[in-house]
């Protein structure tokens, strides 16, 4: 089994260690060979010196051969990383057939190309960074939740019904029936509120089958779902993700320096976001951007997005904001109202993008079913969920947020389909 990684070694310096990794690249130099090592945790170089046998091994190698290395751990010469290897013994493992894409990075492919191959794209230390950075916003996200009382659940992804809206649902034949791949643990994380739960969270996979084939859309993607019980207005459940943004940011600074700075991203200081109302930002797009087609408006499209960020940056000097009381018309039946037209429910925006959306749900029984006839949907159809609301359901709400979404945003990448490991496009269901 392998023991060491490569991010260790500095502690190790004129010890003698065996290291498992891959070849990265390799330079040869009359009676020096450097090659450059890597594995999950980073890069170093490992130098074979005056030895003919290690020198003929090391002309052999090719990128992605999986080897085994002994030597010494020395101060280093160059800027792949403080120490070196003063190789003593090369043992390869696997050899690599000769590559379709560059996973040094000096030669740049096509997205296209690159998620044909996705394995070997995966192999460039900025994408493995970018996962670990997810990886990190995620756990964060648990942490954050579980110390509040948050109870972590998994609901079916296989159900009955849509709940953001009808078209975008993927069919599943389940038997004799027909079902769906669920577009949200909306209905569930409430029943589960419902049910005594009162707080819980689920990192899980949502599906639309959204046809639109755009830089900011997936078919499949991760859900960072919070539902909450007991709340007063959707005031709490904005606070409750403001903290939560500000530590997962945190946790993301404080614990992955390394790729950030190889990534050359920088994490937004986060003191306190702006709060809008949907009615502001109509004033805003309107009166300040002179946007009059926006009077009407029952969302914001990517260009609204784009310019109430802009808006928020040069007047707040933040890189998020809320925008709460959209109108109801735009909004799943499950929307608590605020007045007739507005609903109480937020999106919060990034750089940009919606990355989150929230609400307080209706929890009486009554106004919920007239709520779902009014979007014309057939009470009957929701039984298992709509009787719950007889038995006991408290004042709740909830949210949530795109996982790849605020990836990208974190980290700048121009396509969503970066942050995801295998991205499911209208085109893509491989690899
Ligand atoms: P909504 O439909 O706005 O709300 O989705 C919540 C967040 O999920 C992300 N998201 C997507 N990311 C990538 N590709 C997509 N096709 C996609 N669709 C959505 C976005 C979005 O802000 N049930 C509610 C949430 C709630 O109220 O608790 C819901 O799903 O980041």
């Amino acid at each position: 089994m392998k023991e060491i990684f490569i991010k260790d070694l500095d502690k190790l310096k004129g010890k003698e260690v065996t290291i498992k990794a891959w070849v990265h690249n390799v330079r040869l130099l009359g009676k020096l060979a450097f090659i450059v090592l890597r594995d999950c945790s980073g890069l170093v170089q490992a130098v074979v010196k005056n030895n003919d046998e290690l020198l003929k091994i090391a002309r052999e190698l090719s990128f992605e051969d999986v080897i085994e290395i002994k030597g010494v751990i020395a101060p280093s010469r160059s800027k792949i990383a403080p120490v070196e290897i003063i190789v003593s013994d090369i043992r390869i493992l696997n050899k690599a057939s000769p590559l379709p894409l560059d996973v040094s990075g000096k030669v740049s492919a096509e997205l296209g190309t690159r998620l044909r191959y996705r394995v070997i794209d995966l192999k460039r230390p900025e994408n493995i960074a970018i996962f670990k950075i997810q990886a990190e916003l995620i756990d964060a996200f648990r942490r954050f939740l579980r110390a509040k009382n948050f109870i972590e659940v998994s609901t079916p992804k296989i159900v009955a019904t849509s709940t953001e809206g009808g078209a975008e649902l993927f069919e599943v034949k389940y038997f004799e029936y027909k079902a769906y791949l669920a577009q949200s643990p909306q209905i569930y994380k409430q029943l589960l509120v419902i049910a005594g739960f009162e707080r819980v969270f689920e990192v899980g996979h949502a599906y639309r089958a959204e046809k639109h084939n755009t830089t900011r859309h997936l078919n499949e993607y991760i859900s960072l779902d919070v539902e909450m019980g007991f709340i007063d207005n959707e005031m709490d459940l904005i606070r409750l993700e403001e903290d939560l943004i500000k530590y997962m940011l945190d946790s993301v600074s404080e614990n992955c320096k390394t790729e950030l700075s190889l990534l050359n991203a920088e994490v937004p200081e986060v003191t306190e976001i702006p709060k809008l109302t949907f009615p502001e930002v109509v004033e805003i797009l309107t009166e300040y951007f002179n946007l009059p087609e926006y009077k009407e408006a029952v969302d914001l499209d990517q260009r609204g997005e784009e310019l109430i960020c802009r808006y928020v940056k040069e007047n707040y000097d933040c890189d998020f904001v809320f925008v709460d009381l959209f109108p109801l018309e735009g909004r799943p039946f499950y929307t608590m109202p605020f007045n007739e037209k507005l609903g109480r429910s937020f999106d919060l925006l990034f750089r940009g993008l919606e990355i989150s959306t929230g609400s307080q749900r209706i929890h009486d029984y009554n106004l919920l079913v007239s709520q779902m006839r009014a979007k014309g949907l057939n009470p009957e159809d929701f039984k298992y969920y709509i009787e719950a609301f007889k038995y006991g359901a408290p004042p709740h709400g909830g949210f949530a947020i795109g996982a790849e979404r605020l990836t990208m945003k974190l980290l700048g990448l121009r396509n969503i389909r970066e942050a995801s490991l295998f991205p499911r496009d209208r085109y893509r269901v491989v690899p």
